[in-house]
């Protein structure tokens, strides 16, 4: 039996290119908790899990993430086999309520280190990939109209998005609604723009809100109103001219059958930490697959790791018609992988190789350790 010796997990700090501003916080820089499973056959399998703005988005923040870890999931998993991970996820399941972003990491290290053990990609270890590429769209988010319609021009010039999602939802609604205009205009047929509120208006907010944004030549509205507002979605998915996307609603196969069976959404955005792992965030495709809704592959910021195992996933979904927005490490100062990923032609290339398919820069995780020492005076030798 190979065993599961050592759990390690790690505080990185990741500056962001420039700050990311979000209806609900700022983002200056990114916490990532590193997960390490040390196995008896020497195999180490890595995992990742993100937040964003610390507790400002969901119920976990990285530092609790690796507390949980440490105290309660570590001890399960050394009892666990690690050829077996669906096994031990169920096992954790069985002693830990919620903390989906943790278990996210953990069953991201246990299939990584299975891929490397068999040979195979996640992907494939999961259900078999329809697709090598995804397309991936970017975030227009630093506050400013000029700037954000300079950011894209940038983009579309080096084919590297055509996709724009811009986060609204701080300002009044009109000063909002101008902001997205001039940037679609802008733009033109060259880029499809959308928004995202993060629940920031109340219903009637929303659906004059819609309404102008549709206007505008916005393609999507992403999560307009709260999520506890199920019923609301409904009515604007309903009578809306541009479809309503769900993501903070969606933080599991069960919310996922709530929101389909009441036709709560026209699109899931599907995020493989909030869905509670890779093989959620399957079970969330198959309940949007069987009701109609379309799919959309979503980001919670993840660094390299982990915005490479939710690559794995989508690159199984048998359809994807709004493409992904996995582009976490671009808008992070280093990706703190060996290899550069591969984002060309307004798209990001999913490794093949054995497990993620990635490697660690361990020199950058190193320096960008929470607990590193930054003393810049130099010691004695021992
Ligand atoms: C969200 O709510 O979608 C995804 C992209 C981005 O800029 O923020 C995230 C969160
Ligand atoms: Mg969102």
């Amino acid at each position: 039996m190979v065993k599961i010796e050592q759990i390690e997990t790690v505080l990185v700090d990741i500056p962001t290119i420039r700050p990311h501003v979000l209806a609900m916080a700022t983002m200056r820089s990114q916490a990532v908790c590193l997960v390490r499973l040390y196995c008896s056959d020497g195999i180490v399998g890595i995992g990742e899990a993100t937040t964003i703005g610390g507790l400002a988005y969901g119920p976990e923040s990285p530092e609790g993430i690796k507390l949980a870890i440490d105290t309660y999931f570590a001890p399960i998993l050394k009892s666990c086999t690690a050829t077996r991970p669906a096994a031990a996820m169920a096992l954790l399941s069985q002693h830990i309520v919620g903390n989906h972003f943790a278990k996210c990491a953990v069953e991201t290290a246990l299939l990584d280190a299975q891929g490397k053990r068999t040979g195979l990609p996640v992907s494939e270890l999961i259900g078999g990939r329809v697709r090598d590429r995804l397309p991936v769209l970017w975030t227009l988010a630093s506050g400013n109209t000029a700037l954000d319609i300079e950011e894209a021009e940038r983009m579309i010039a080096e084919r590297r998005h055509n996709v724009f999602k811009l986060k609204i939802g701080k300002r009044p609604l009109k000063d909002d609604v101008a902001h997205v205009a001039a940037i679609k205009r802008a733009l033109g047929d060259r880029a499809s723009v959308r928004v995202d509120v993060n629940m920031a208006w109340d219903e009637p907010t929303a659906k004059q809100g819609v309404a102008m944004l549709a206007d505008a030549g916005c393609d999507l509205v992403e999560q307009p109103i709260t999520k506890q507002n199920r019923a609301g979605m409904a009515r604007l998915s309903a009578c809306s001219a541009i479809p309503i996307m769900a993501d903070e609603a969606l933080t599991g196969p069960a919310s996922a059958y709530d929101y389909a069976t009441q036709a709560a959404a026209n699109v899931f955005a599907v995020k493989i930490e909030q869905s509670g792992g890779l093989f959620a965030a399957r079970q969330v495709q198959a309940i949007a697959d069987a009701a109609g809704i379309a799919l959309y592959g979503g980001t919670m910021l993840e660094a390299g790791i982990g915005t490479i195992a939710s690559a794995h996933v989508f690159a199984t979904f048998p359809a994807l018609s709004f493409g992904t927005e996995l582009f976490g490490p671009l808008l992070l100062t280093e990706e703190i992988l060996a290899t550069p990923l591969d984002y060309s032609d307004f798209s990001l290339a999913v490794p093949d190789g054995p497990g993620l398919g990635i490697a660690l820069d361990e020199d950058r995780v190193q320096f960008h350790r929470r607990d590193a020492s930054r003393s810049t005076i130099s010691l004695p030798a021992a």
